[in-house]
């Protein structure tokens, strides 16, 4: 295939001379892999594409912050998720020094912040508002959380700023991090049960949202600034006084020499693109049907033929 194209473009070399019959580099792109099911198979997916157009592919499990570092430097190619709420500060920063690209964003439309299967309006009607759930404080105590709200957030290394949220905002609430994402669909279930009412980290596209209804605590509206400058959002002495995005972008993102380098990876890299429920599908073949990520994205593969071969072609 790598062959045709170029002896059909050789006619336009006097324009073109470098980026039409420059082939991929046979060194691995590295992908790097964290700790969420849908970046996992969603990386294997695009992986297991581009080994069959013959690149070589090498998986590496990154902190998720410090992979745009990495990204930077060219230590790994590409990050397939970028998501505005947990990584935009992390992807700006990255940007601002240099070395790492923006290669377009996904059509898929991110949320990510505190969150309440739906059980938990009945013990605390006025939610989804924040002020509501603070008011309803007390019937999230635990033992370990005294008196205040038990809060379960993400992984520390998503960085939500759960507690300078707390703090910003003065709630009633202790914030305690999930050591994976796995803990969080544990406290979903457990609570299931007997509709114990909880607020926990979750996310949108995921699996969950098919599995267990549920609802986003509406907090004063994202305004940008609000991590950087104190004087943004309600507190105007604070950070972080304001929820995530509630449309975010999700992006991928690129280190600035991949282009000359794998050049048609490159440029099927810029034709991926996935939308909320594939994401969510990809979450779910791991999460309920509890492949293993590499089976997950074959399959997905096979049965979304129709999405990926259009970006080959
Ligand atoms: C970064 N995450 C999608 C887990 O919020």
């Amino acid at each position: 295939m790598k062959m045709m194209t170029t002896a059909l473009t050789a006619g336009v070399l006097a324009i073109t001379p470098f980026a039409v019959l420059a082939e991929d580099s046979s060194d691995p792109i590295v992908i790097p892999i964290h700790n969420w099911s849908s970046q996992i198979v969603m990386s294997n997916v695009v992986g297991q594409i581009l080994e069959e157009q013959g690149n070589a592919v090498e998986y590496v499990t990154t902190d998720s912050q410090a992979v745009y570092e990495s990204v930077r430097l060219g230590d790994v190619t590409m990050e397939l998720e970028v998501w505005e709420g947990a990584f935009g500060a992390s992807f700006r920063a990255a940007m601002e020094k240099g070395g790492i690209v923006d290669v377009g964003d996904h059509d898929a439309v991110t949320r990510e912040d505190w969150w309440y299967p739906m059980w938990t309006k009945e013990a605390c009607p006025g939610l989804p508002s924040w002020e509501a759930l603070n008011d309803c404080a007390a019937i999230f105590a635990t033992p370990e959380t005294g008196d205040k709200g038990r809060y379960l957030d993400g992984p520390v290394d998503w960085l939500k700023h759960g507690q300078e949220r707390v703090e910003a905002l003065g709630m009633d609430f202790v914030v305690v991090n999930a050591g994976s994402a796995a803990a969080l669909w544990a406290e979903i279930g457990a609570a299931e049960a007997d509709k114990t009412p909880i607020v926990v980290f979750n996310w949108t596209p995921n699996f969950a949202e098919a599995v267990w209804p549920g609802e986003f605590v509406e907090f004063p509206a994202w305004v940008d600034g609000c991590d950087k400058d104190p004087a943004v959002g309600p507190n105007p002495d604070a950070l972080y006084d304001c929820g995530n995005p509630a449309d975010g972008y999700l992006k991928k993102a690129a280190w600035e020499g991949m282009e000359a380098k794998w050049p048609s990876a490159y440029a099927l890299l810029e034709k991926v693109n996935f939308t909320n429920p594939q994401i969510a599908e990809m979450a779910r073949l791991v999460d309920v049907d509890e492949l293993e990520p590499d089976e997950a994205a074959a399959e997905w593969l096979d049965a979304n033929r129709d999405v990926w071969e259009a970006w080959i072609n």
